[in-house]
């Protein structure tokens, strides 16, 4: 092994300190006290690894570890330090402690790239704090506008543009944070699985060949408070009457489109908030996923085209804002065929395998050659604080991104 267990268990350990929610799982929102603790820390051990520390426009972590090559096109890996509320450990962390310890042991092998190597810890991935997600990745792909930094907020009213100037970084100059496709030579990401697959069948990595694509929509729905006793129901404007048939119907639509198609509603917020109130608002989010473009779009239709009937019918006002939509993604196949060779070499049991969850690396596809790798999840659990990898497993993903880099440097 090139890598270090007790190195890669302190990682874990360490950043996992850096919660909002201690004993309610992990949470760790950007541009927070906890972004900034963790910051601190990834960006000493970066240091400590003889690496150039720098962060972009979006806040996103690079250590930089030059090349023969001084300006060549650099090899990326890493993943995102950002997590949902109340998650787990490994989420995000398990791929940002990939990039520290190939990059230490780079240091220890006194490996000189011949192209420049960055090791990275991406900002915002999970959307938790503003919705959307894949804000460090979007940025590096020029798909972040200055207008949307206002409109994206959190949950007491806060933009992205705010909290970045508040955190110390200048949302006018989001736009230097995009880093062009000849710049970039690979993405290697690793990530843990987050379902049940590699743990059930017994196997130690997972070679990603698709992404499945994703909408995100939040849907504001707009009727009329009134008093819920003196109100006759057929003088109502009530929100909840025009939401409840589309929410109703979101699991059935994906079952219909078939194709392994999921949709989920995981925010549900009613206004005014009170037993005797007629409800005048409800918002709520709509996350909608599948390997075919076609059946994402399909339940999309049918959720759009039940509340605009409903909402007609109810007198209120309906408002959709789209958050996210990303298009099913193909990985690179010559970096699925090196991580599986690298497996055979390094004997470890593989599966080519689709990703269920979203990654950066769906969106540095768009702009470099990309690979993803994931570590078995105990249970298959993830985005809850029972998330869990055996380090023993963590590591032999690490030691593959090794393998994997060291042939992508040269
Ligand atoms: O939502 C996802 O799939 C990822 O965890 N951001
Ligand atoms: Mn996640
Ligand atoms: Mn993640």
């Amino acid at each position: 092994m090139k890598t270090n267990l007790q190195r890669i268990k302190k990682d874990i350990e360490q950043l996992a300190k850096f919660n909002s929610s201690p004993n309610k799982g992990l949470t760790r929102f950007s541009f927070t006290k906890e972004d900034r603790e963790a910051r601190n820390y990834i960006k000493n051990e970066m240091r400590e690894a003889g690496l150039k520390v720098y962060e972009d426009a979006a806040g996103t972590i690079f250590g930089r570890l030059q090349g023969e090559i001084e300006n060549g096109p650099v090899v990326m890996l890493g993943s995102h330090f950002d997590s949902v509320k109340n998650g787990g450990n490994f989420d995000g962390p398990a791929g940002v402690v990939m990039a520290l310890e190939v990059a230490r042991a780079f240091k220890e092998n006194n490996v000189k790239p011949k192209y420049p190597i960055e090791f990275i810890a991406m900002i915002e991935e999970e959307g938790g704090r503003f919705g959307g997600g894949l804000f460090g990745s979007r940025s590096m792909a020029g798909k972040v506008s200055r207008e949307s930094l206002d409109k994206y907020k959190d949950k007491d009213g806060v933009s992205i543009a705010e909290a970045m100037k508040e955190f110390g970084f200048d949302p006018d100059k989001i736009y230097e944070a995009e880093r062009k496709s000849e710049a970039i030579r690979a993405f290697i990401e690793l990530h843990i699985e987050q379902g049940p697959v590699l743990e059930k069948k017994n196997i130690d990595i997972g070679i990603v060949d698709y992404i499945v694509g994703i909408e995100e929509i939040e849907v504001t729905i707009k009727g009329r408070p009134d008093h819920a006793g003196t109100t006759p129901m057929n003088m109502r404007a009530n929100a909840l009457d025009a939401a409840a048939p589309a929410i109703a119907k979101v699991s059935e639509f994906a079952i219909e489109a078939g194709e392994g198609t999921v949709a989920t509603i995981g925010t549900l917020n009613l206004k005014p908030g009170a037993a005797n109130i007629v409800p005048s608002d409800v918002i709520f989010t709509v996350d909608i996923r599948s390997k075919k473009e076609e059946c994402k779009k399909q339940v999309r239709n049918k959720i759009i085209n039940l509340l605009k009937e409903s909402t007609a019918r109810t007198n209120c006002n309906l408002e959709i804002v789209q958050k996210l939509d990303v298009a099913p993604v193909k990985l690179d196949e010559q970096i699925v065929a090196d991580f599986s060779k690298g497996c055979d070499e390094l004997g470890f049991k593989k599966k080519v395998m689709l990703s269920g969850a979203g990654h950066d690396a769906m969106i540095i596809a768009s702009i470099a050659k990309v690979g993803l790798i994931f570590v078995p999840s105990k249970e298959g659990r993830s985005h809850c604080p029972e998330e869990w990898t055996d380090y023993e497993d963590l590591q032999k993903g690490i030691e593959l991104a090794y393998y994997e880099v060291l042939k992508l440097c040269k």
